[in-house]
């Protein structure tokens, strides 16, 4: 009779469950299936949900019952077990897994994580190894008393933490499923782009270029004839998540813009190039190596007739002998790069960058220098890009080069940028300059991580100093 009930019990157990289930698809049969029995007596809670001491299956249930139906916990819990049962694999489609854990891997007292995420937090991929019953895990995510009778881990919100003793890479997570693998056929999606270029050091550049197909998310800079290249951001779906950045790349036929459509958010378009990651945390396009492959569909210029067709082998031609930037945070600190008449990154968004600049090739080493105008009477400054940096002290070195026999000075600094707009300029000495090049170093320390631009100040004219053109060359930027 006891028998009897008990069985009654199973079934209305297992009624229960399934219809608590009903509002999710079914992903397995149910007959088979035994109904979770949260009050076995014989459990014994251990762990405290910590990674230190995750908890075991008992004590996850536990826990788990000791919440409000429907409530998912506040805090992420581990738990650890061996499969019992594989209720969906791990598929690419969904990236997620659905299994039963017990401490010992039998049917006792069994926790249901329901949707996990594979190792890593991240979804599954098809190189990833799958799950199997008998496999030691530990689980990490939150969990929810679903309709006050099971307790399982909340959908999309917890993960394979271990695999039988393997956990997953510390990689930073990159936002979105990344697709292609970068060739004409199969382009990168921006996830990808973003994946590959966060693998390179800061600011090295990917030996090979790769092709990468998205949406228009928005355009920082169009592209105009004044520097021949645009920057803006892509995506899979045109919205900013895991959006990719095309900084400064070259129009249709990797050419510089003249005349031809220009970009429109939604946009599709395809791009070609290398990558790099700058500073180590903005992976985007290497500039001046990277330009637009198609814009919807198209690969020549509306209208245009002069164009380079499938030359994709564009990016080659990284002029200079020197490396300057080896070491440095700056980008193009030999000035052997331009873009548009200008040296690549020497440019402002702030008003930080006031001197008229062009190229010479009087160079300290590689093929130029950048030639910065006289104001006469005015200081004149070149400016490095926005640069974000963290607290500390940091030595800014360059070669700097009068172009008269008159005696002229330079004056390095930097300027605090806050929401586009300069704050305080901060400047060292006046060392005089000849026509021989010299070396010029200032040291600088920011007191809490800022946004700054490095400046160099061409000096108006004094009783010390003749007003004139001036040359830099071999900038760097490294940390004390
Ligand atoms: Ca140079």
């Amino acid at each position: 009779m006891k028998k009897i009930f008990y069985s009654i019990m199973a079934l209305a157990i297992a009624a229960m469950t399934f219809q608590s289930c009903e509002d999710v698809p079914m992903p397995y049969d149910m007959p088979e299936e035994k109904p979770t029995e949260p009050e076995t007596p014989e459990g014994v809670a251990e762990g405290d949900g910590t990674l230190a001491n995750p908890f075991n299956a008992y004590a996850a249930i536990q826990y788990t019952s000791a919440l409000d139906a429907d409530v998912n916990s506040t805090e992420e819990i581990y738990i650890k077990g061996k499969i019992v049962s594989i209720e969906e694999e791990y598929t690419t489609n969904f990236g997620n897994g659905s299994y039963t854990i017990s401490e010992d891997g039998t049917d006792k007292n069994t926790f249901k994580v329901w949707r996990a995420l594979y190792l890593g937090n991240k979804k599954f991929t098809s190189a990833d190894e799958q799950v199997k019953v008998g496999d030691d895990v530990i689980v990490c995510g939150k969990v929810v008393n679903y309709k006050g009778n099971t307790p399982e881990t909340v959908q999309g919100s917890a993960y394979l933490y271990s695999l039988n003793g393997k956990t997953g890479s510390t990689e930073t997570p990159v936002e979105g499923e990344a697709k292609g693998t970068g060739t004409k056929d199969d382009p990168f999606n921006s996830v990808a782009a973003n994946k590959e270029a966060s693998k390179l050091d800061a600011n090295a550049k990917s030996e090979q270029s790769y092709y990468i197909k998205g949406k228009v998310v928005s355009v920082k800079e169009q592209f105009g004839t004044q520097y021949g290249n645009a920057s803006f951001y892509i995506s899979d779906d045109g919205t900013e998540a895991g959006q990719f950045y095309a900084y400064r790349i070259l129009y249709l036929g990797n050419q510089k813009y003249t005349a031809g459509e220009l970009l429109n958010i939604g946009d599709e378009v395809v791009i070609y190039g290398k990558l790099t990651n700058y500073y180590g945390n903005t992976p985007e396009t290497a500039q001046g190596e990277a330009y637009l492959y198609s814009l919807n569909g198209k690969t020549e210029p509306t209208g245009g007739d002069n164009t380079g067709g499938d030359n994709t082998g564009g990016g080659d031609n990284t002029g200079g002998s020197t490396t300057p930037d080896e070491g440095s945070l700056l980008s193009n600190g030999g000035f052997e790069s331009w873009t548009g008449g200008l040296p690549d990154n020497w440019k402002s968004t702030s008003s930080a960058s006031s001197a008229t600049l062009s190229q010479s090739t009087d160079a300290h080493g590689g093929s130029y220098s950048v030639c910065v105008k006289t104001g006469d009477k005015y200081n004149k400054r070149i400016a490095y890009k926005e640069t974000e940096l963290k607290a500390g002290t940091y030595v800014f070195t360059f070669y700097a080069k009068a172009t008269t026999s008159e005696t002229c000075q330079v004056r390095p600094g930097y300027v605090p940028v806050e929401g586009g707009s300069v704050g305080t300029y901060v400047y060292g000495g006046y060392p005089s300059i000849t026509t021989g090049w010299t070396l010029v170093t200032y040291e600088f320390t920011l007191e809490k991580d800022a946004t700054i631009c490095l400046v160099v100040m061409n000096p108006k004219g004094s009783s010390y100093a003749t007003a004139q053109d001036v040359l830099i060359d071999d900038a760097k930027l490294v940390k004390k």
